[in-house]
């Protein structure tokens, strides 16, 4: 199977809380009036778009009908198609320049870091990178042995150290044997445990400055995993984590079997980071880079 015929299959829920009930109402409502916009708002807001990136939408679908006088149904959907295009923007990529790329990857408990990174790496080593990854999650060891299983699903180097252990330290370990192998990418994976949040942001701190002083001149990428499934609540870790880090990029989870699919364009509008990859499923191959026009291809196919 495709990616895009995955993605239009991990996407149906949220096709289901969106399109569909939108396509219904007009079965139901003849002209383009307020209560279609209306009937319209309360679709988005169900299918966790959020309160403020509905009203954005609707303001501008409002002033698109006007301007191209709109009064027919299948306008008004190539209208909102279009707005959505708009609103999600350009998805983000990677950038490689010479030397190594450290690609941190944070995020709370739960959301799909570790499955993330045995994805991503998988898919880079599959373009040829030679790829490290640091098992700096040493909260627990099982994190350690899951992580394990996904670098040697992937073919590539894992660099980790005992349970408990000091994660800066598994880093700094990492970013020397990165150097040795010349490596192009590092991929770290974190702990996540938002109960002592302000020890997981020191953690994270310390992770950086290691980082900083042995690779000066590294790419580095910082990305946020957010698991779709939990919506706005989702919205909500990531301005926390804004806080504390350079967030460069979102991973989007879990993007298969939910409803709440809609959250791509809250993440847009009230963020502004970008979202680099998305996740539909568990398997090494579930993951594909962002590309805007598919996602909303997929929802309105
Ligand atoms: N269905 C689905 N499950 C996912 C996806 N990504 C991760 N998971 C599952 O989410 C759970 C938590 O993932 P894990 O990588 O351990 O999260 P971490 O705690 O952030 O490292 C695991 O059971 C994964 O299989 C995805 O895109 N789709
Ligand atoms: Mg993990």
């Amino acid at each position: 199977m495709s990616f895009f015929d995955k993605l239009k299959k991990g996407l149906e829920k949220t096709k289901n809380a969106i399109i569909k009930p939108f396509s219904n109402l007009f079965k139901m409502i003849r002209g383009v009036d307020e209560e279609l916009l209306e009937e319209l708002e309360e679709i988005l807001v169900c299918a966790d778009v959020g309160a403020s990136t509905t009203d954005e939408i609707l303001t501008r679908l409002r002033s698109k009908i006007k301007e191209n006088k709109i009064k027919d149904s299948e306008e008004v959907k190539l209208a909102l198609k279009e707005i959505m295009l708009e609103m999600i923007g350009e998805g983000g990529s990677i950038t490689f320049g010479n030397g190594i790329t450290v690609i941190l990857v944070i995020g709370v408990n739960g959301v799909g870091k570790t499955t993330s990174i045995g994805k991503i790496a998988s898919a880079l080593k599959r373009q040829n990178k030679k790829v490290v990854v640091a098992a700096a999650d040493t909260f627990r060891a099982a994190a350690i042995d899951q992580l394990s299983v996904w670098t040697d699903r992937a073919g590539v180097d894992l660099v980790k150290h005992t349970e408990g252990s000091d994660p800066a330290a598994v880093v700094f370990d990492a970013i020397n044997a990165a150097k040795k192998r010349n490596a192009d990418v590092l991929i770290i994976d974190t702990a996540g445990r938002l109960h002592n949040k302000k020890n997981l942001m020191n953690e994270l701190a310390k992770i950086d400055r290691v980082i900083t002083r042995e690779l000066p001149d590294s790419n580095r990428e910082t990305l946020l995993v957010l698991d779709s499934t939990t919506g706005q609540n989702a919205i909500n870790q990531a301005k926390e984590f804004k806080n504390a880090a350079d967030i460069t990029g979102i991973v989007l989870t879990k993007l298969d079997g939910t409803a709440k699919g809609g959250i791509v364009f809250s993440i847009k509008n009230e963020l502004n980071i970008p979202v680099k990859f998305i996740g539909v499923g568990e398997k090494i191959d579930d993951m594909e880079k962002f590309d805007a026009e598919d996602f909303v291809n997929a929802l309105f196919e």
